[in-house]
């Protein structure tokens, strides 16, 4: 299974610890293609170095998010490149988890709250990775 992991890169890195957990559990399901979001080595500044830079790295991940089966996105740090994920994600009829941790004293996006009343599209507010069911 290939597992699509999503968390903020550009939008803060403050929650990296958390990614790399996520990031480990989830690889006793499948393969996680953005293992590198959870890596400590990246900053906000993001892969600026990289040929082509943001394109690449824009057309790169949405090859990748239309091979996963499943995207797990971890959003309480909010993220425009994540939500812009979980946007195509929800177009491409993809399973959706997301995690959001209500201890930090945020308030999940309406958009992203709202869109869970799709069988689809979970939301997990307690932090346990359950991999939605298909249909
Ligand atoms: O707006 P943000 O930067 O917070 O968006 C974060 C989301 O966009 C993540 O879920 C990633 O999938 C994607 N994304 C943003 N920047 C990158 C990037 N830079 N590389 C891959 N995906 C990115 C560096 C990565 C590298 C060390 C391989």
């Amino acid at each position: 299974m290939n597992i699509y992991f999503c968390g903020s890169i550009r939008g803060g890195r403050q929650d990296v610890n958390i990614y790399q957990r996520i990031v480990k559990q989830l690889q006793k399901y499948g393969n996680v293609l953005t293992e590198h979001v959870s890596y400590d080595s990246l900053s906000d500044k993001g892969e600026d170095f990289v040929l082509n830079g943001d394109k690449a790295i824009h057309d790169r991940d949405m090859k990748w998010l239309m091979m996963s089966d499943v995207i797990v996105a971890e959003v309480t740090q909010p993220s425009l490149g994540v939500g812009y994920e979980l946007g195509h994600a929800m177009a491409m009829k993809k399973r959706v988890l997301c995690l959001f941790r209500p201890s930090s004293g945020k308030v999940l996006s309406a958009m992203i709250r709202g869109a869970s009343s799709n069988s689809l599209f979970q939301i997990n507010m307690t932090m346990n990775v359950m991999i939605p069911r298909r249909g």
